[in-house]
């Protein structure tokens, strides 16, 4: 079966380098040239670096968008099916860099730019990110925009044109502060405005009942307000640049430049106060990565872009096939990352039953076909339900369709399968009973779609035993895993080019589109010199993580420590605070036993933390200042390092990841879905200490037990030690090293005349039942730890070890896993573009 998969994209693959973007350096650097003066109106003399880094944007972008309109051109010409991506967040991160890679316009670009007398790392970093997500599910999202481009595969993304991305992160005296993330200030030469697809998307009003012509009454949805929703559109070029598909963003706008009414009245300043309230809808991302209770303004947010969408797409399938609706599963189906689109259900429900006048049944039918969902977490609070009330107050109409849907499910379907059974219809009812009532989108989801799949295979299988059991009796075929995966162009090929360059001199240029070819490398793996090569460009890569250290932190540290890296959302269930009990002990022995040898550490965190999330807010004020503690003790020197780096983003994570030798993926088994940054480090040669846990379980899998640090408790130890009644006491008590590492965090050993200032923390994991098991992994850890400590004393074997995790990370591409979702989800084809 594998094979067969594999041959659909073969030759779209092969032909996939001919790169046919017109790379000449002169052309580039008049285009450059011209754009200065004719699109900024600016000349040689006073140019900024900023200027430059638009000129040159603005000359990428033409080259990309004719095969931008040539792809949209075949794919309208042949009426192709197409997969639509809906989410409500994207994480793309600098897309110059990438859009050269992918083009094939890197060296040109870089030529070009020297014979302007510029340099193209500053240029580089001029660019803002697109920061239009929280974390890994955005990311997500913008690694399958990448893969579906490169494999030709006809596809759109739908989200939101955020004029705030996530929040920039400041320290001030420890403390995390946020500040806006103006990204769109000085312009963005990537997006297109496309003002003739404008939707408008009605809001509140109530339901009432019409006749028609027969006399037969019909509920019509009134009194509502309308929202203008505004798309930009960013191309997508696949690797190869044959196929440039589009992310499409909506920004919201309000529905009239004035309310005449109001403004003859007087009421100027009213009017433009009403259209304020409509451009407030795509304002600021929200910035919790768990999900965000009962606010109105999302869910607003949320119906705002699902109906933006749906709209969008239907008016694209009438083009072609007019109301012939039987023909719309055939040539649409929608994924909805997580259940945040999940509205779309009720939304093309109402569309085809109220506006287009389909019978229910037929309706439905359509609607199963269409949409399959993508679940992201167990975690029980970040399972979206919106309260009854709040959905008839700002969608009525849908809230009606719900319920229709709930009951059609739970009399048909249910009673079908379980008769008379009052007790498993509570359990799967969509709605849960309580005051109020509440919505349960994941179930919506699940009733809505032909296809629900996890994003790991440990997740999955736990998501079919706990969260969907029963609907997994009801539907067994319906679940299905996805394991997630990454983009190697901007995680190894444009943000290590050192490795990337002797990767092509060993295994030929082709691992970019085919990353199981890293394989090659094992042969290599004990080869010293090859070993020194290999550890040569790691090394080069640490000393400029380095400077950034020392810009960013004011703390220099020695590139020949062991890099340990943890970088991620701050979550307790990630466990930032086993990584801190860790530090603390290396701390206390190197003072305890001066003259033993210990591999010398740089920890290195990155992380942001929900505004709202104290404890997380507490975690990264306590690491800050043990950090301060340590890097300012003469007894401890080289021997560790800890920084933590502020405002971490996509673009910092492309200078981390390549210079990192360890890689923390210390989560609570059980708790992280699958983990993303995990592969990305592995790839890049970082060896893994971690949980069994997520994708770390596929990728001990693949890599092999000897080239993995695995320690701590299994899913199932964890729930026999919750069933047992955990007493994170008991760990205090019987385990020295922890108690000590715990009292010193009571003291003002770290916030001196402050004894309380780090209390929190402890006291979450003492009094407050420490609810992610640290006590409890805290030995396994820390022995763990100790191994890993000898294994990077050992260069030849350190080296042998990263460069098989580099060789054996070829299943983790995205490509991979766009490929499953192309074959299993969408029934989707390659479609090549052609010179
Ligand atoms: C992450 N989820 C998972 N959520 O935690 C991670 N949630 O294990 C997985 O690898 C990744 O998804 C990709 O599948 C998130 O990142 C969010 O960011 C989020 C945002 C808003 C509301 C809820």
């Amino acid at each position: 079966k594998k094979t067969a998969k594999k041959a659909a994209t073969a030759p779209a693959r092969k032909k996939a380098f001919n790169f046919n973007i017109d790379a000449d350096v002169e052309g580039l650097k008049t285009s450059i040239q011209n754009h200065l003066t004719y699109s900024m109106a600016r000349d040689t003399s006073t140019a900024t670096t900023r200027d430059w880094w638009l000129a040159l944007c603005y000359s990428v972008q033409d080259r990309i968008l004719h095969r931008y309109i040539k792809t949209q051109a075949v794919h309208n010409e042949k009426d192709t099916r197409r997969a639509y991506y809906l989410s409500l967040e994207y994480l793309m991160g600098r897309l110059l860099s990438n859009n050269l890679v992918n083009a094939g316009l890197f060296d040109a670009a870089k030529q070009a730019l020297t014979e302007l007398g510029l340099d193209m790392e500053d240029i580089l970093e001029e660019e803002p990110d697109m920061g239009l997500g929280n974390g890994g599910l955005g990311r997500l999202a913008a690694c399958f925009l990448d893969s579906l481009a490169t494999l030709d595969l006809p596809a759109i993304g739908y989200g939101i044109h955020y004029e705030f991305g996530l929040f920039r992160q400041e320290f001030i005296d420890g403390h995390q502060v946020e500040r806006p993330d103006n990204w769109l200030q000085f312009g963005n030469p990537w997006q297109v405005n496309r003002p003739e697809y404008q939707v408008s998307v009605p809001l509140y009003g109530h339901v009432e009942y019409h006749f028609d012509s027969k006399g037969d009454s019909y509920p019509a949805w009134v009194g509502t307000k309308e929202l203008i929703g505004l798309p930009w559109d960013i191309p997508i070029v696949g690797y190869g640049a044959r196929t440039v598909n589009f992310l499409r963003l909506w920004e919201s706008r309000a529905s009239q430049e004035f309310d005449f009414s109001v403004f003859n009245e007087g009421g100027y300043v009213e009017a433009v106060r009403e259209k304020a309230i409509g451009e407030t809808i795509s304002k600021v991302l929200y910035p919790n990565d768990k999900t965000e209770s009962g606010k109105e303004l999302r869910l607003v947010q949320q119906y705002f872009f699902c109906a933006c969408s749906l709209h969008d797409i239907i008016r694209r399938f009438r083009k072609q096939n007019h109301d012939n609706w039987d023909a719309f599963p055939e040539k649409v189906t929608v994924q909805l990352n997580d259940t945040h689109p999940a509205v779309s259900v009720a939304e093309l429900m109402r569309i085809l039953v109220d506006v287009e006048k389909l019978e229910w049944e037929r309706a439905w039918g359509i609607c199963r076909k269409v949409f399959a969902y993508t679940n992201h977490t167990l975690l029980p609070e970040a399972l979206e339900k919106w309260s009854v009330p709040l959905f008839q107050k700002v969608l009525p109409r849908h809230l009606q369709i719900i319920f229709e849907i709930n009951r059609r499910f739970l009399e048909e379907e249910v009673e079908a399968q379980w008769p008379s059974d009052d007790v498993k219809k509570s359990i799967l009812s969509i709605i849960e009973e309580g005051n109020p009532k509440q919505i349960r989108m994941a179930y919506l989801a699940t009733v809505g779609s032909h296809s629900v799949n996890g994003v790991a295979a440990l997740h999955t299988e736990l998501l079919k035993r706990d969260l969907f059991h029963d609907f997994n009796e009801l539907w067994p075929k319906k679940f299905n895993n996805k394991t997630n995966g990454i983009t190697p162009r901007r995680f190894l090929k444009v943000c290590n080019p050192g490795l990337a360059a002797l990767i092509d001199r060993e295994v030929g240029p082709e691992w970019p589109f085919d990353l199981d070819r890293l394989r090659g490398l094992e042969k290599l793996s004990g080869d010293a010199a090859f070993q020194q090569e290999y550890m040569g460009i790691k090394r080069a890569n640490k000393e400029r993580l380095a400077e950034i250290i020392d810009m960013d932190c004011g703390v220099t540290v020695n590139p020949d420590a062991m890099f340990d890296v943890q970088i991620k959302r701050l979550h307790e269930y990630k466990r930032q605070h086993l990584n801190l009990l860790h530090i603390l002990t290396l701390y206390r022995q190197i003072l305890h036993f001066p003259e033993k040898t210990v591999a010398p550490r740089v920890v290195i965190f990155g992380a942001k933390a929900a505004p709202g999330y104290e404890l997380a807010k507490d975690i990264i004020f306590t690491i800050n200042k043990v950090a301060e503690v340590i890097n300012n003790d003469a007894r401890v020197g080289d021997k560790l390092k800890v920084v933590f780096l502020p405002n971490y983003r996509v673009s910092l994570a492309e200078r981390i990841i390549p210079a990192a030798d360890l890689s923390e993926q210390i989560s609570t088994a059980g708790k992280e879905a699958s983990g993303t940054g995990n592969m990305k480090l592995a790839l890049n040669g970082a060896l893994t200490i971690g949980t069994l846990d997520g994708a770390n379980v596929e990728i001990k899998e693949e890599v092999g037990d000897d080239n993995i640090f695995i320690f701590g408790m299994t899913v199932e130890q964890v729930l026999e030690l919750r069933a047992s009644g955990y007493n994170p006491w008991n760990f205090y008590r019987g385990d020295e090293e922890l108690r000590h590492v715990l009292d010193w965090l009571g003291s003002d050993t770290f916030t001196p005349g402050q004894p309380y200032a780090l209390d929190p923390v402890r006291r979450s994991l003492l009094d407050g039942g420490d609810p992610f098991l640290c006590c409890a992994d805290f030995r396994a850890y820390i022995d763990c730890q100790q191994r890993v400590g000898e294994a990077y004393l050992d260069k030849p074997r350190w080296a042998k070890m990263a460069i098989l995790n580099t060789a054996r990370m070829g299943k983790f591409s995205s490509d991979r896993t766009i490929r499953e979702y192309a074959d299993d989800i969408w029934t989707l084809k390659p479609l090549p573009v052609g010179e």
